[in-house]
């Protein structure tokens, strides 16, 4: 039987990220995907404006529903939640929904390039340190794990610096730990943190950075994950199809990328 998911983001109604890319790429994988919208925005918040609507008073009623229903879940996927009041509401439906043996998969989703993105603070960091304890994957780049562990940043980070964020992040949760698109030596890798081996994947840094690609790595590799997949297997697919995206995008379409045309491919 296809695996179950739900993935609770927002619905950003144009921009190629969060749920109009997570429903095609784990649909195409084969794992039946169910959503719960955090919030509906007229568009990612690259773009000069947005609107949002925040659907966390429905949540409640949609849980009533799916608590009648019999409804369960083989794995979460969480991304751009957008407000801490959700984590609560996560971790309720962790408890209520979850198939035996289901997954968790966190990427936190909250800042880059060293800083937080618009509307988030620093409460909201603190409550998405605490959802991660219930993880069993986290996918954080290098500024959201320095965020999780209360370390500067630099730009100027080694792999030895990411290997160290992992470290702290390891004491803060039991979850499998990849820090994803950290940029070092020349190249981009995703480093893959266990007690006893450190795993380093590592990629040609492509000289153009695209809006929504970590939610299309995250994607994949949760879908790949369901279906059996390693972690290393897994973050590798991730990390090719995210560069194959890239490529597959004109400079023009600047607002994310077109995984589409790699998906067709699959
Ligand atoms: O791609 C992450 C993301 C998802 N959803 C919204 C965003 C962003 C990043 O800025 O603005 C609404």
């Amino acid at each position: 039987m296809n695996k179950r998911i739900l993935t609770m983001q927002d619905l950003s109604c144009v921009g190629q990220c969060s749920l109009t890319v997570a429903l095609p790429i784990l649909s195409a994988y084969g794992v039946e995907a169910c959503v719960l919208p955090t919030a509906v925005l007229s568009n990612h918040t690259m773009f000069k404006s947005w609107s949002y609507l925040d659907l966390t008073p429905e949540i409640k009623n949609i849980y009533e529903n799916w608590t009648t229903n019999g409804f369960k879940f083989d794995a979460f996927l969480l991304g751009y939640l957008g407000k801490a009041t959700l984590m609560d509401l996560a971790e309720e439906c962790f408890d209520s929904f979850s198939a035996d043996g289901a997954k968790i998969i966190i990427d936190p989703v909250f800042g880059d390039n060293g800083k937080l993105y618009g509307g988030f603070d620093l409460d909201y960091v603190a409550a998405m340190r605490k959802l991660i304890r219930r993880a069993d994957f986290i996918l954080p780049n290098v500024t959201e794990a320095c965020f999780l562990t209360d370390t500067p940043y630099t730009p100027d980070y080694d792999a030895k610096f990411v290997i160290k964020l992992e470290e702290k992040l390891a004491k803060l949760t039991d979850a499998k730990i990849i820090i994803t698109g950290a940029e070092t030596g020349g190249d981009i890798c995703e480093i893959i943190y266990g007690k006893n081996k450190i795993d380093i994947l590592t990629h040609e840094l492509l000289p153009v950075k695209k809006h929504g690609t970590g939610d299309i790595f995250a994607s994949v590799f949760t879908a790949k994950i369901l279906n059996g997949c390693s972690v290393k297997d897994a973050c590798q697919a991730a990390a090719v199809f995210v560069a194959d995206c890239i490529k597959a995008t004109d400079d023009e379409h600047f607002y994310g990328v077109l995984f589409e045309k790699v998906l067709n491919k699959k």
